[in-house]
Order: C-alpha cells, then sequence, then structure tokens
C-alpha cells in the first residue's frame, strides 16, 4: 500500500520562502516557424506546460521542458502535467512557505520526472526573485551580460535544403552550427556543409543516441571535419561505451541524455565518456542542479553549453541566465525566438551580432504576455492547497 501523497494539514516551512496561493497548469500549442525533425521525431506545434504561481505577493512562472510525446526522455507534457498534479504540488503546497534552494529536497521522495520538478523550481525561482528584485542570472552566478549563440539545425529532407538552411543561419550571425544527424544522414551531409562553408565555421553533429558501439568506424569518419563535438552518439545509459568511442575518436564527445545530474556529470568524466557537457535544466531536475554540474564540470576543466529544447521567451530567459555563467565557454542552443516562433508568449529574443543579451530584471526578467497565452491555451487547470 502506498503512503498518502500529502499530509493532511499544513506543515511548516522554512519560514523564508514565498507564499503561494495557487498554481495554475496551462497548456499552450504554439506553432514552430518550420518543421524540426531530429533522429527521434519531427516537431510541428509546440505543446507546452506553463506553470503559473499565483503568490500573495506577486506571481512566478516557469515552463515545462517535456515535449508532447516521450521520445527525446520517458517525461511527456500530459505526464508531466499528472504528476505535478497528483504528486508534487501536493507536497509543495503542504509547506505554508518554501524557498526555491527547499524544492529539490521536498520532492526527492518522488523518483524522476526532473523536468516536471525544474519547471516548478523555476516558477519559484521566479517568484522568490521577484520579491527580492534579483535577477536569476545574478542568483546563478552570471558573469556575461550577454552569450554566444548557436542554432541547431534539424534533418532536412534533401543536402540543397540542408545548405541552404545554413547559409541562411549564418548570414543571421549564429556563432556556431549544430547539424541534426542520424544513420544514413550523416558523413555526406556534414562534409557537404564544412566543404560549402568552410573550416572557420564553429560544427559540430547531435546523434540523439542514434548509434551502437559497433558504428565507432563508421562515426570514426566525422574525426577529418574539424568537428566542435559529437553529441550523443550511443544510448544514454552507455557511458562505458561511449568512454570506449571516446578512445577511438579525435573529435571530442559531448554527452545530453546520460547527464542526469552532478553526481552522474562527474563520474562520465572520470570514467572518459565525454570532455564536453551540453547543460539542459529541464533534463537534471532545475536550475540549481544544472549550477552544480557547471561546477562540477569547471573544477575538471571541461567546458560546457546550454542545451535548448525550443523554450518559449520563459525557458529561453532561464537558460540565457545559465549559460552567462563562466564555464559556458562553448555557444550554446539558445537561439534567437525568431528561429521557434513567428508570435512568442514574451518580447522576443533578438539576435544582435550572434549573441542575446542576458535579462536583468527581477527574476526571469521577462513579462508574460498574457493576451497570447491565452489565445494558444488548450487547456487550464488550478491547483490550490489543501
Ligand atoms: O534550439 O531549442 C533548440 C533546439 C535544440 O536541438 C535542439 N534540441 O536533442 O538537444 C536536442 C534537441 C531537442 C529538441 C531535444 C526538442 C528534445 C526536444
Amino acid at each position: 500500500m502506498a503512503l498518502p501523497a500529502t499530509p493532511a494539514s499544513p506543515v511548516p516551512g522554512s519560514g523564508t520562502g514565498p507564499r503561494v496561493e495557487a498554481v495554475q497548469l496551462i497548456r499552450i500549442a504554439i506553432p514552430l516557424v518550420a518543421p524540426f525533425r531530429t533522429s527521434f521525431g519531427v516537431e510541428t506545434v509546440r505543446d507546452v506546460l506553463l506553470v503559473h504561481l499565483i503568490g500573495g505577493d506577486g506571481d512566478g512562472w516557469g515552463e515545462c521542458v517535456a515535449m508532447g510525446e516521450p521520445m527525446y526522455s520517458s517525461e511527456y507534457a500530459d505526464g508531466a502535467q499528472q504528476v505535478m498534479e497528483r504528486h508534487l504540488l501536493p507536497r509543495l503546497l503542504a509547506r505554508e512557505r518554501l524557498t526555491a534552494a527547499e524544492l529539490a529536497g521536498v520532492l526527492a521522495p518522488v523518483r524522476g520526472h526532473p523536468m516536471a520538478k525544474a519547471a516548478l523550481e523555476m516558477a519559484w525561482l521566479d517568484l522568490e526573485l521577484r520579491a527580492a528584485g534579483r535577477s536569476l542570472a545574478e542568483r546563478l552566478g552570471a558573469v556575461r551580460t550577454e552569450v554566444d549563440c548557436g542554432v541547431s539545425v534539424g534533418i532536412t529532407d534533401t543536402t540543397e535544403e540542408l545548405l541552404e538552411t545554413v547559409a541562411g543561419y549564418l548570414e543571421e550571425g549564429y556563432r556556431r552550427i549544430k547539424l541534426k544527424i542520424e544513420p544514413g544522414l550523416d558523413i555526406d551531409r556534414v562534409r557537404a556543409v564544412r566543404e560549402r562553408f568552410g573550416p572557420e565555421v564553429l560544427l559540430q553533429v547531435d546523434a540523439n543516441a542514434a548509434y551502437a558501439l559497433e558504428d565507432t568506424e563508421h562515426l570514426a569518419r566525422l574525426d577529418e571535419f574539424g568537428l566542435v563535438l559529437i553529441e550523443q552518439p550511443l544510448p544514454e545509459e552507455q557511458l562505458l561505451g561511449h568512454a570506449k568511442l571516446a578512445r577511438r575518436l579525435t573529435t571530442p564527445i559531448c554527452l545530453d541524455e546520460s547527464i542526469i545530474s552532478a553526481t552522474v556529470a562527474a563520474e562520465a568524466i572520470e570514467m572518459g565518456a565525454c570532455s564536453i557537457v551540453n547543460i539542459k535544466p529541464g533534463r537534471v531536475g532545475g536550475y540549481l542542479e544544472a549550477q552544480r554540474i557547471h561546477d562540477v564540470c569547471a573544477a575538471r576543466g571541461v567546458p560546457v553549453w546550454c542545451g535548448g529544447m525550443l523554450e518559449t521567451g520563459i525557458g529561453r530567459a532561464a537558460n540565457l541566465a545559465l549559460a552567462a555563467l563562466p564555464g559556458f565557454t562553448l555557444p550554446g542552443d539558445t537561439s534567437a525566438s525568431d528561429r521557434y516562433f513567428h508570435e512568442d508568449i514574451t518580447a522576443p529574443f533578438v539576435l544582435e551580432a550572434g549573441r542575446l543579451r542576458v535579462p536583468t530584471g527581477p527574476g526571469l526578467g521577462v513579462e508574460v504576455r498574457r493576451e497570447v497565452v491565452d489565445a494558444l491555451t488548450t487547456r487550464r487547470s488550478i491547483v490550490r492547497p489543501g
């Protein structure tokens, strides 16, 4: 028999965090400017779960990066919403007050669901920092006011289409190109981009776990193209496999899906499974764990960069704050709003000389355009304490 999810009456929190009166979970369907194809699927409309905290002294917003379907990882938007409603929010709302720093500990008895937890932590950080008049960038230890931006290019039907797309992004000023690859759409595509745009372009590839260790010799053919890195070639649980692959390739291996915590990051680095890490706060349970991964990597001299999950302006604002930490020495997938959406739910982030500005306002530093959210809303629910 499972224990009841929550105590029957409110238990006191630390007494220092914000008080939350209600939590609104809002689902929006926001169309992408172009379909985004990876080795695991095609996305044309982003199904996003937003968290809106209604507090006694203000609001807080969070964005859950889980996709509509569980193809990138086991989480998906409907599941994230259900675990929030039934298991996570009752635990949080049972506290009278709760700081963002306490949140992960309170939720630790619920296994997994890092994306759902990260969205709640983001909203709590926003609420708490707004009340304190501090920015997330300052809270995380940002050292930059703007960050270098790369762009992730989905798999295209033809090589010509790929070259055209890359040319467009380079013209816009993006400072590094990431090509999504899968078996059969890899070596020739990378060669075509290298030949067309030359050796100076920072170029990297992302396999989203589409290869097997038996593909080692095939992947070694990428070495001649001077790539910045190859991201997550093997399934996420194969740390040892990545270490073996790393010994055969000259292209540095970067892990994404495999790095689920600061502990795993430290172990992966120690066993030689990667020499670069992609940090996605949603994948690791939040911005505070992301900050710890940054610290683990920095202490070991491992460069990191900020990944992307097709976020709206809410998640993008938070990612830019994270990407402004000192160890983020490689351009990330923090692209401008117009790379994703015709109309964003915050003021758009605009590329300036290949960079985006780090928000400096209190909390996430962005205001949500409620009328745009309303127009895109597909579902809404409210969770209250008690
Ligand atoms: O610019 O936000 C972006 C997309 C970057 O390629 C990107 N994300 O595997 O890293 C990834 C991929 C992704 C997209 C993963 C959507 C999951 C969902």
